[in-house]
């Protein structure tokens, strides 16, 4: 396949360690991929659905106890311990190879080495970055073919050594011995005894965010958990923001959106250039330009229905992998919660149960047949809202930046921050309730900087002075920087604002802010929109109701701001200084909140 000796090298080392009965070198090819997509039919790791319903689509059940990233087993392994930072779990690199190899030994005895080349990026473009991926499991692999650019090609365009080494193995998926680690400084991610998403797509959070956060770092440039849209507006400009989101926090149904009647009717119009992740640098003109690396879409399966977000449900109709929905034999198709009233009657559960929608358990409490996380492994490609710079080399010219989380109460559902610093610090201080897209409790708020707390490869605080770094390079270029909250409830615990396609209305006057076009009461938190900017035509809410989401409440934010000092705290001399500044002057701010001067 290839004369590279540090590739050649690299697969002989877990050859040799992982000692299987086969290596498989994959290249891309549509007649290999029917080939393995047989082989993984008839062992029944994967079950291929209905033909004439869901063409190409395939079902995947994964371990019970391996359904979602695990954050606690997840390491970056830098040299200096320093240089994880606080908010990182770390192991030393030598300790950390040792360990795994000595997991690994013979892990593949009686099974296949596949060898992926894969190409986060178009491959040949400037952003482009090559990686290899080893794996024992072919899920991995159809997964990686959609995911990521897979292709033969690859091998000719890896330049001696310099490529991204991805192990991986699901051993035996014991979650006692399952790590995920990163090793910055050699390009490298080993990755054991799990067979799940961002566990084992070894290009998705490891690689495109982990390992290129890091590289970003270095060279100059940002990898970011972001989505990328385009909004074209009537006169058939194209505007583009990216927006950061933690998981399972609707990045997919924001990429997607379908904007109200009001504003298709006048001939706006929504594109998707990613949903997950954005790899972003100096371009043209001076400007910030956003890329996205991957090549297909791992959504999150419940809740995505013909209403919430019909582009994703057909990207999904085929050519797609679903993994750990429920799974209806009598016609081969798939189901999960929130999808239609039309559960089927009788079928089988995530974990391989049967199932029926009256399913309870001992407690008498219905079954879920979807796990929350289960998800869907759509091509970008049949996304009938894909941008047309989806390909593009050079990338999309960014006009907004938004941060966003899920807060029941603090932040208003929309605010655009002061300037480029003070946008750095609106992301820094970040929060989010959990989800299920991560093992452990789920509602808990967290902070999660940027929405990268589980992603960045280096020093939390580095990465904030990166950050700020950035913003002087781009200086009067930068994209305006703007937070949002779709997540505040009512007193019953209700979200207030609906959501989904109507999110438009807030995109549409961040767009405006950007081109000068409207006003904004200037708040201790930032600019807040009046009332009457945000387009409420054919929505069914009252101006109170909408004026009640925009209000910044003092003593919410006096508790906020104690918080942020506290988890500043963590960083200690790592923290910029513009942020501890950021940080006393928004205090003395909130203090001021209801005094008339
Ligand atoms: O990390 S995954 O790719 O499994 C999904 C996510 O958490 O965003
Ligand atoms: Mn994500």
């Amino acid at each position: 396949m290839t004369q590279n000796q540090h590739i050649l090298d690299f697969v002989a080392k877990y050859q040799t360690l992982m000692n299987p009965d086969n290596v498989v070198w994959i290249d891309g090819s549509k007649s290999q991929k029917a080939t393995l997509t047989a082989e993984a039919i008839a062992t029944g790791e994967v079950i291929k659905l209905n033909n004439k319903l869901l063409p190409g689509c395939l079902y995947h059940r994964t371990a019970v106890n391996d359904v979602a990233r695990v954050e606690n087993r997840t390491f970056i392994c830098s040299r200096e311990k320093e240089n994880a930072g606080p908010t990182n779990n770390w192991m030393d690199p030598q300790e950390a190879y040792e360990k795994l190899d000595a997991i690994a030994k013979d892990c593949m005895v009686g099974r296949t080495m596949y060898i992926i080349p894969f190409s986060m990026g178009k491959i040949g473009s400037p952003f482009a970055k090559y990686g290899i991926e080893i794996t024992d499991s072919i899920y991995v692999v159809l997964n990686m073919i959609i995911m990521t650019r897979v292709s033969d090609k690859v091998l000719e365009k890896i330049d001696g050594d310099i490529f991204v080494r991805g192990i991986h193995s699901k051993v035996n998926i014991d979650e006692e011995n399952r790590y995920i680690c990163q090793f910055p400084e050699d390009n490298t991610i080993y990755s054991l005894n799990s067979g799940y998403g961002g566990n084992v797509l070894l290009g998705k959070k490891c690689f495109a965010l982990r390992i290129a956060s890091y590289q970003g770092w270095k060279e100059g440039w940002m990898a970011e958990h972001m989505l990328i849209l385009g909004i074209q507006k009537p006169d058939g400009d194209t505007k583009y923001i990216a927006a950061a989101f933690p998981s399972a926090c609707g990045k997919t149904n924001l990429a997607m959106l379908i904007p109200p009647e009001c504003y298709t009717s006048k001939g706006y119009k929504v594109f998707t250039v990613g949903d997950d992740i954005a790899w972003i640098r100096k371009g043209k003109g001076g400007q910030l330009y956003a890329v996205n690396p991957e090549n297909g879409f791992f959504g999150v399966a419940p809740g995505t229905n013909i209403k919430s977000n019909p582009n994703a449900l057909t990207c999904t109709q085929k050519d797609t992998i679903f993994t750990n929905v429920v799974y209806n034999p009598e016609n081969g198709t798939v189901w999960w919660e929130g999808l239609d009233k039309n559960p089927p009657l009788k079928a089988i559960d995530w974990k391989g149960n049967p199932w029926t929608p009256n399913s309870v358990d001992a407690n008498g409490m219905k079954i879920k047949g979807a796990h929350p996380n289960s998800r869907f492994t759509a091509p970008a490609k049949n996304c009938p809202c894909l941008s047309p710079e989806f390909e593009s080399r050079k990338g999309v010219p960014l006009t907004a930046i938004i941060f966003g989380g899920r807060r029941a109460k603090a932040a208003p559902l929309v605010y655009e921050a002061f300037d480029w610093k003070h946008g750095v610090f609106v992301g820094a201080v970040m929060a989010s309730e959990t989800t299920a897209a991560a093992a452990g409790a789920v509602g808990v708020v967290r902070h999660d900087p940027m929405a990268m707390l589980p992603f960045c490869g280096y020093h939390m605080g580095d990465y904030f002075q990166h950050w700020l770094d950035i913003g002087k390079k781009v200086k009067t270029h930068a994209p305006r920087i703007f937070n949002v909250n779709w997540f505040r409830t009512d007193a019953d615990g209700k979200f207030i604002w609906p959501g989904y396609g109507e999110n438009m209305r807030v995109l549409d006057w961040i767009l405006k802010r950007c081109e000068n076009a409207v006003d904004a009461d200037e708040t201790a938190i930032g600019y807040v929109p009046k009332a009457n900017d945000i387009e409420l035509e054919g929505l069914n809410m009252p101006r109170e109701v909408l004026s009640s989401i925009l209000s910044v409440d003092k003593a919410t934010w006096t508790d906020e701001v104690a918080d942020i000092s506290k988890f500043f705290e963590k960083f200690g001399d790592k923290l910029p200084d513009v942020l501890t500044k950021q940080l006393k002057a928004l205090k003395s701010r909130v203090k001021k909140i209801g005094k008339t001067v």
